[in-house]
């Protein structure tokens, strides 16, 4: 989605499971408009976020005209068509080979074999969202299975997510790129403040994980860690906002919050 919108809405990490919502992301030009929903990748649920998670998966396949499966064309393709096929599309969907760039040319034809005869598979096309290879071609795809009709956003609002939404967003993204293993899978962020003063935006935003013992790894030795985390995220969201940022961070312990409804609720979920 980011390729596409030409614009960074949704985090990235190196691992699975980053994102957690879905986030619009609203492209428009003179002759159409195009709202994409990026959304979780598709799991088993273990805990009630990840049946959330889900959730929102569900909405966003009932909401849209046109499907995109993204899978690394390196990753086991039975595996990828077993979720595809679970899907039960009622809407075309374009099968996106993503980090094509790193794939042989006899790879990528395999690829295409396999899925060509697939009954979700309307046309299969070889991308890379990191070296921006064929987004072009596969706007003007998405464009074409589109039905006419009138915009249903401004032209220009591009998400449907508030700031406060990115700026958590933001903070987990440095999460997931600074700590190990399971951390990033046992916290949530929740942005209690934000406040526009005169030189600068004051943002306060809790960092929720389920045990003591991850509060100490969050903050690390003598605070190296959360230090590391708050400069870090601070930059990103500066250079989102454009505006200089002070921000506080607290690590607080809410054991299970994954399978509480409540608290979910409270962090966005
Ligand atoms: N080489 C290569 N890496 C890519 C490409 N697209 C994404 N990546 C990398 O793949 C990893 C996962 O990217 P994400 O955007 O977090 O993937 P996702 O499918 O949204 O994953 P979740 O949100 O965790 O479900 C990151 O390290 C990206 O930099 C690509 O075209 N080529
Ligand atoms: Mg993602």
């Amino acid at each position: 989605m980011n390729s596409l919108m030409g614009e960074k809405l949704a985090i990235i990490s190196h691992k699975v499971q980053t994102t957690r919502h879905r986030i619009k992301g609203i492209l428009t030009a003179p002759e159409y408009q195009v709202i994409f929903s990026d959304t979780p990748g598709i799991i088993d649920p273990k805990y009630r976020l990840h049946e959330k998670m889900m959730d929102s998966v569900k909405q966003a396949i009932a909401d849209t005209d046109l499907a995109l499966l993204i899978l690394d064309g390196r990753d086991n393709l039975e595996e990828n068509d077993n979720i595809f096929s679970r899907l039960n599309l009622k809407v075309p969907a374009l099968v996106l080979v993503n980090k094509s760039e790193k794939m042989k040319r006899e790879e990528i034809d395999a690829v295409k074999v396999f899925f060509k005869d697939k009954k979700y598979c309307s046309e299969i096309l070889p991308i890379s969202a990191l070296k921006k290879i064929n987004i072009d071609i596969l706007l003007k795809r998405i464009i074409e299975y589109l039905p006419e009709g009138e915009p249903f956003f401004d032209g220009d609002e591009m998400t449907d997510r508030p700031v406060k939404f990115f700026v958590g967003e933001m903070i987990r993204e440095k999460i997931f790129s600074i700590y190990e293993d399971e951390i990033p899978y046992h916290t949530a962020v929740l942005v209690q403040e934000y406040q526009e003063k005169d030189t600068l935006t004051k943002i306060q935003a809790d960092i929720i994980v389920q045990r003591e013992t991850q509060k100490g790894i969050l903050l690390g030795e003598g605070g190296k860690m959360i230090r590391r985390l708050g400069t870090e995220a601070r930059r990103e969201i500066e250079e989102f906002i454009g505006r200089k940022v002070f921000l506080e961070l607290f690590v607080k312990v809410r054991p299970k919050w994954r399978d509480n409804e409540l608290q979910l609720r409270e962090y966005g979920y």
